[in-house]
């Protein structure tokens, strides 16, 4: 039996083109028009609707450890959730455990998610101060099938200046792309201490207690080891438009950098951290200005920004309303679900960003970068017959009692958006329609990885 979807506009790598798609055993097997189907085939009218390849959201942090146990998504509620809005795969983050290498530790990640995965999913190692690391564990990694390393520049957990560099050297050994949260940990405790002296604790001053520049001057550093080194760096959640501007400068000058931002950070602002319940808002980097926004949308159109993900990390509101200072409160918002339909309809919709704009930073790119293209993020023959079909004339106001997260809640409330997600299909299977989830079980699969 095949899966067949007929007559949508179909967005390909060389444009969009009028195309049935054909999925067999899970694999796309033909494009053209009018393809033959059998009384057997499960067929999908597109007609009027875009066929993008499913959306790969590269920053996710399901079941994640924190202070409260974990968070509110689990592997099944996160997928299940992201499946709903049109995500086929996810990429989360494996962190190192004590006593195991980091290839266990990330083993043993993988066991947990296994049977529980509504989709597919590959993950990022994160390579912390606590845990040592060699060139070795690196390609025990490569030869596993994990092409990307993160990294903090701030927590508890970040990694040095020096053993940055220590790092940079040896994926320029093993191929491998090392990611960034970039925020300057030094600034960011000195204005924090300065705040606390002031009293100024409120949740209204998580931005100014995490300021642009602490964005800025980490991505300064970071480049300037990775020039020094000359090894490709990618930063995750860029938030700020100066930071993009630094990375586009870099670029012009032949340095080899990429990035992310996310739906928060191109919608939401700063005044966010004045309205009632504002911890529903909490996240790091925090939320900024409206020039910031224009200057991302730039970023993404320019091509200085090559992917759009969510660092999807979830909590219900009680657990956020549990702390009331801009030190404690939780930091994470719950997202994939609602970035395609965001993305599309504020990015394609309003005229920002083109289809196949929206399709490289949601599926492509990602794909390219973390090595698992052309398995996935692109509709050809040979590759996984993951699709996601979009209404463009769909409207909904987004709220968080209809959407799937177990975080119950929206940072997007109340968000009109045109264009939404009508069917996922996920190797052949269509796993939600027309606003039903349809799979009866959790069959996503680990990912492995094309390292460079
Ligand atoms: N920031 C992070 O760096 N990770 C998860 C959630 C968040 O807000
Ligand atoms: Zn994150």
């Amino acid at each position: 039996m095949a899966t067949v979807i007929k007559n949508g506009n179909v967005v390909t790598e060389q444009g969009v083109i009028k195309s049935d798609v054909k999925i067999v055993n899970g694999v796309i097997t033909a494009l053209g028009v009018d393809l033959e189907t059998s009384k057997e085939d499960q067929v999908i009218d597109a007609s009027g609707k875009f066929v993008l390849p499913g959306v790969i959201d590269a920053h996710t942090h399901y079941n994640m450890a924190n202070q409260l146990g974990v968070t509110a998504d689990d592997v099944e509620s996160g997928s299940k959730s992201a499946a709903c809005g049109g995500v086929t795969t996810y990429i989360d983050f494996a962190s190192p455990l004590e006593g195991k290498s980091l290839l266990e530790s990330l083993l043993d990640k993988q066991a947990n998610a296994e049977g529980h995965s509504y989709l597919d999913y590959h993950y990022h190692m994160e390579i912390t101060g606590q845990h040592d690391f060699s060139l070795e564990d690196l390609q025990q990694l490569t030869r596993y099938g994990i092409s990307s390393l993160k990294v903090y520049t701030t927590y508890a957990d970040r990694l040095p200046d020096d053993q940055i560099k220590k790092l940079l050297a040896m994926v320029k050994e093993t191929g491998q792309l090392v990611i960034f949260h970039a925020e300057d940990d030094d600034l960011i405790v000195s204005f924090r201490e300065e705040f606390q002296k002031q009293n100024k604790t409120g949740v209204e001053y998580h931005a100014e207690s995490r300021p642009h520049i602490a964005e800025v001057k980490a991505v300064q550093n970071l480049l300037a080891m990775a020039k020094e080194i000359d090894v490709p760096i990618y930063i995750v959640h860029v938030s700020t438009g100066e930071a993009c501007q630094i990375m586009k400068k870099a670029q012009e000058e032949g340095q080899k950098v990429y990035g992310e931002t996310c739906p928060h950070y191109l919608l939401l602002t700063a005044d966010c951290y004045k309205k009632e319940q504002a911890q529903r808002y909490m996240m790091t980097p925090p939320l900024r200005t409206e020039k910031d926004q224009e200057l991302l949308w730039k970023g993404l159109q320019e091509g200085t920004l090559q992917c759009l993900t969510t660092d999807h990390c979830s909590y219900t509101v009680e657990q956020k309303l549990q702390f009331n200072t801009c030190f404690k409160a939780l930091n994470g918002i719950p997202g994939s679900e609602t970035l395609l339909p965001l993305t599309y309809s504020e990015g394609v919709a309003k005229g920002r960003l083109s289809i196949e704009q929206l399709v490289a930073c949601l599926a492509t790119n990602p794909a390219k970068l973390f090595g698992l293209y052309p398995q996935k993020g692109v509709i050809g023959v040979g590759s996984d017959g993951d699709i996601t079909i979009l209404d463009p004339e769909k409207e909904v106001i987004l709220t968080g009692e209809k959407l799937h997260s177990a975080a119950g809640y929206t940072p997007f409330e109340g968000i009109k958006v045109k264009g939404y997600p009508v069917a996922t299909i996920l190797r052949g299977n269509i796993i939600y329609q027309d606003g039903e989830f349809l799979a009866e079980k959790p069959q996503g699969r680990f990912v492995k990885a094309r390292v460079k």
